[in-house]
């Protein structure tokens, strides 16, 4: 392998979620979405944006394709709405099926390898109005309809994600309340977050039996590393509590070592409604076996010790008393998180050791900048910069030995950016929300470059 080249077949490409670039919401019988709810709720998204239009890909997804030829990327991530494909989380719609149809085979008749992500957090509200994710049978509605998507799709589709950052969909959704469905109450949280996980099982449980040859099942966890100024027992005791919570939670389970002691004495206090939620049986379901672990990377977290080792955190997140998460350091990106490449590589190199050599791909990683377009051009430098040097990090973890099969951007467009509306661009081609025009920014090049020379320049 020359110095900077990757290995061979390593994936190149660029990922996005449904909400965030469909649009088309009241289209094919789509169902409603908590996404589609939170969004209409007054002072919970910036600006009253919505993903009513987004990137309008709903109606674009040929030329969105064909972007992705231009690029020069082989690999596309995307997910599927599950109120598309059963717009009461029920029920079988076969007009949105349809539309993933399309999608695929137009992504295949490109040559370009789909990657499918069942769940990027767009749960049918009628699920959430029985339930939501702190309700058990909302495990059980998901593998149902991941079994559907794959009898429809299974044919041609040969990657397959279960669930986006379980994380974010339980600690964002039900614990900060920052996201759909909006709800505060972090005892809440743990239960969804089981829930979650279960589904996951549940799902990989239903997609093996329907396997075809060659096909790979995975999920995706998004994780920051925890960096502390300090070596003493009360600085490491911060990184395990942060990196428990946020990074051990949601992987021990699935890698089959249910959850971690250490995070179960630091998240006793919350109510034991979590820990009663858990079932005999839970554990092997979540542990079924994973082909590659979907790593999404933006930013590690600094944390601290408090004087006071019980004292409460800065931090809603669960179990971190005694300890603060401290302000990013610059640079900062627009949406003001860090830029830090090293903690990639020790992620991956990390997860490697941790996970007994499983392959990881690297399923999202990207930044936001403000970016203009002149003459026809989007000149990011500081995000190609920013994939720059996490490839080159990606590069160090393999060279250290971590099997990294692949690096997916995120994100292939400019997009509804969650609660931030469109207010951060992630994308590496420029999305003009006014005329839907999309203009290839030059990290969107920088990539393609990369891509094809399987190495950096
Ligand atoms: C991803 O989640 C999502 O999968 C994707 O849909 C989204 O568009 C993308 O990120 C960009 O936001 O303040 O420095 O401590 C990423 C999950 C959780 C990662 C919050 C950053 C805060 C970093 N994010 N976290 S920091």
């Amino acid at each position: 392998m020359a110095e900077l080249e990757f290995p061979p077949g390593f994936w190149w490409g660029a990922a996005t979620a449904s909400y965030q670039i469909e649009g088309g919401v009241t289209e094919g019988g789509r169902g409603p979405s908590i996404w589609d709810t939170y969004s209409a709720t007054p002072g919970k998204v910036l600006n009253s944006d919505t993903g009513a239009v987004a990137c309008d890909h709903y109606h674009r997804y040929g030329s969105d394709a064909a972007l992705l030829s231009e690029l020069g990327l082989p690999v596309y991530r995307f997910s599927v709405a599950w109120p598309r494909v059963m717009p009461d989380g029920r029920t079988r719609n076969a007009e949105g099926l349809a539309f993933y149809d399309r999608l695929v085979d137009e992504l295949l008749s490109r040559d370009i390898l789909p990657v499918l992500t069942l769940y990027h957090w767009d749960l049918p509200q009628a699920i959430e109005d029985a339930g939501g994710w702190p309700s058990r049978d909302t495990a059980y509605r998901f593998a149902d309809y991941a079994a559907v998507v794959h009898d429809a799709l299974g044919d041609r589709v040969p990657q397959w994600t279960t669930i986006n950052e379980p994380f974010c969909a339980a600690f964002l959704g039900y614990g900060s309340g920052v996201h759909a469905p909006g709800i505060q109450d972090y005892d809440t949280a743990l239960v969804a977050a089981h829930h979650l996980l279960l589904g996951h099982g549940l799902a990989m449980r239903a997609l093996t039996e329907q396997a075809r040859p060659g096909q790979d099942f995975s999920l995706a966890l998004n994780f920051a590393p925890a960096l502390a100024d300090g070596d003493t027992e009360a600085h490491r005791e911060a990184v395990r509590k942060f990196d428990g919570i946020h990074n051990r939670f949601f992987l021990d389970p699935v890698l089959g070592r249910g959850y971690p002691e250490d995070v179960m004495a630091d998240v006793e206090h919350h109510g034991g409604r979590f820990a009663k939620s858990i079932r005999d049986g839970d554990t092997d379901v979540i542990a079924a076996a994973i082909d590659w672990l979907g790593v999404n990377y933006y930013a590690p977290a600094r944390v601290a010790p408090l004087d006071d080792p019980l004292a409460k955190s800065n931090c809603p997140l669960p179990g971190l008393r005694g300890m603060d998460v401290l302000p990013a350091r610059g640079p900062l990106t627009s949406f003001g998180w860090e830029q830090t490449p090293s903690s990639l590589t020790d992620l991956l190199v990390w997860l490697d050791s941790h996970t007994g050599g499983l392959p990881l791909v690297v399923a999202e990683n990207g930044a936001s900048f403000e970016d203009t377009v002149t003459d026809g051009r989007v000149h990011d430098p500081a995000r190609v910069a920013y994939l720059d040097t996490h490839i080159r990090a990606v590069h160090d973890a393999i060279a250290r030995g971590a099997d990294v099969r692949g690096y997916l951007a995120w994100s292939l467009l400019d997009n509804f950016e969650w609660g931030m509306g469109y207010t951060q661009r992630f994308g590496v081609v420029h999305v003009d929300f006014d005329t839907q025009v999309r203009t290839i920014k030059d990290s969107g090049r920088f990539l393609g470059e990369v891509a094809k020379l399987n190495s950096l320049p």
